[in-house]
């Protein structure tokens, strides 16, 4: 297979360049901003270097005008060098499955040891009002896609790391936990999907993350999975969702959101 065909030889050679273009050897974290997350990532860690994704192997530019695609590479309190994806290939955009992992598998290639995958989402707990952050304790993939081929068995009994779960609480011990449930999309749920989410166990329900996270594990990292409730799923509150609340409570959230993000970048 050549790098076109071999998703993880594409990756690698997106790390070569990534690693070649700021003159390092290797990172040792990665972040993924979802939405509502970018303005909370702002002034977090010395910026060393920002480019745009779809000038690395593999990457191309994001159709979500607002999901934008650039990889900002940042020194952390601790020294540690970390690259933050400010988007993400969504698996409702149809460009398949290895384009929706690239991100995570470059970064593994890179040389990552942990990724923290973020993401806005909605809520299946009316009491979880918009704004609230949530760390990923497990996942349902509902997507009925898997990054994976083959007899590729990979354990996911811890997928989102416990050990990074406790730093998170330690930076904010009011955190909450929950299951995120990933639909495919990109139409949001029916509110009888929303329960059934609910009834199977789920606290969360997005359109990202799960599939980066099984790539993730594949490739070895620890993963420290956070939503951001931006919504109450459909049919959760009894009075439609105005947008504008939305954005509000997401702009309310940010320095919480900060210092969460800054405080983990000095612990991982
Ligand atoms: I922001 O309510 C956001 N993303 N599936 N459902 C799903 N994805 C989302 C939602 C939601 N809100």
């Amino acid at each position: 297979m050549t790098a076109q065909t071999d998703p993880r030889a594409l990756a690698a050679e997106a790390a070569a360049t990534l690693t070649h273009r700021f003159g390092i050897s290797s990172i040792d974290l990665a972040l993924v901003l979802g939405s509502g997350w970018s303005g909370a990532s702002a002034g977090v860690g010395e910026q060393l270097g920002e480019c745009p994704l779809e000038e690395l192997p593999g990457f191309a530019k994001p159709v979500v005008a607002g999901h934008g695609g650039a990889l900002k590479l940042i020194r952390t309190g601790t020294g540690k060098v970390a690259a933050l994806f400010t988007g993400r290939t969504h698996f409702y955009e149809g460009r398949g499955v290895a384009a929706v992992v690239h991100g995570v598998r470059t970064a593994a290639a890179a040389g990552a040891s942990a990724i923290v995958l973020t993401n806005g989402c909605g809520g299946l707990h009316a009491d979880w009002a918009p704004g609230t952050p949530v760390l990923i304790r497990d996942h349902i993939n509902l997507t009925g896609a898997t990054p994976l081929e083959g007899a590729t068995f990979i354990d996911l009994t811890e997928a989102y790391s416990a050990r990074l779960r406790a730093l998170a609480h330690e930076v904010d011990p009011t955190l909450l936990e929950g299951v995120y449930v990933q639909f495919r999309g990109p139409q949001y749920e029916t509110p009888a999907e929303v329960r059934m989410a609910k009834v199977l166990g789920g606290d969360l329900v997005g359109m990202s993350t799960t599939l980066e996270t099984i790539a993730a594990r594949e490739a070895g990292l620890e993963v420290l999975g956070i939503s951001l409730v931006t919504n109450p799923g459909a049919g959760i509150s009894p009075t439609p969702l105005e947008h504008a609340e939305v954005i509000a409570a997401g702009k309310a959230a940010e320095p919480r959101l900060r210092a969460l993000l800054a405080g983990l970048l000095d612990r991982l």
